[in-house]
């Protein structure tokens, strides 16, 4: 006797999508996404993978694709197997931000000559795509220190007299960034003290034997 095993294949195929150059930061990416999709069946054999973009028109897919162009973007896809088993269709949303943070200082102006004291240093920072993410900032060249992305100042406690640098690079969430950096000066009060310091010793070495004089004369006055 033959036996028939009929093996009915029903199942549909499974199509992944991994995308590559993501930067981490959510779904953002800074530059064009090139994506690939991939389809498995459990007989082996995927006849054929379509996709759209944004809704336009579907596709077949044969090696990869590049899509461009700031915004938010979805891919729908699906695979048919050899036996015409249709998978549901799948969808994944990512965006794209290609432009840098606007960045720019308020306060002090470059080159700006500042009183002593405490000097807070300002700046403005907008991106209307990704969002701001954070900042760095570098201080006369030392250390970078990272500020979160609502601050817009920093403050020098008593900045010695005489020249300072302050260097910021602000990152949007897509991985863009921006540099901005300023010099300006601290009036040097220490001179000033030096030279008046300098003036009341000077002063006083012709006052004081002035006046000895004087009261010496007074003495021999009032002995004669
Ligand atoms: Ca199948
Ligand atoms: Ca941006």
């Amino acid at each position: 006797m033959t036996v028939y095993v009929y093996y009915q294949e029903d199942l549909p195929p499974v199509t992944t999508c991994p995308m590559i150059g993501g930067n981490g930061n959510d779904t953002w990416f800074n530059h064009d996404v090139t994506v690939f999709l991939d389809a498995t069946d459990d007989s082996g054999i995927v006849n054929e993978t379509r996709y759209r973009i944004d809704g336009g028109e579907w596709r077949l897919f044969s090696e990869y694709h590049v899509i461009s162009g700031d915004g938010n973007h979805t891919i729908e896809y699906y695979s048919i197997d050899g036996v015409g088993n249709i998978e549901d269709t799948k969808s994944r949303m990512f965006k794209i931000d290609t432009e840098a943070p606007s960045l720019a200082f308020v306060w002090p102006e470059d080159h700006a000559s500042v009183d002593t004291g405490d000097v807070t240093v300002s700046w403005i920072c907008e991106d209307s795509m990704s969002g701001v993410w954070h900042f760095e900032v570098i201080i006369d060249g030392g250390g970078s220190v990272g500020y979160s992305e609502w601050h817009r100042n920093v403050t020098l406690e008593h900045p010695r007299g005489g020249t300072h640098r302050v260097w910021i690079r602000a990152w949007d969430v897509a991985g863009n960034t921006a540099i901005a950096e300023i010099t300006f000066s601290v009036k040097d009060t220490s001179r000033i003290f030096v030279l008046a310091g300098v003036v009341a010793a000077l002063s006083a070495m012709i006052l004081i034997p002035f006046a000895l004089g004087r009261l010496a004369q007074r003495w021999k006055l009032d002995e004669q």
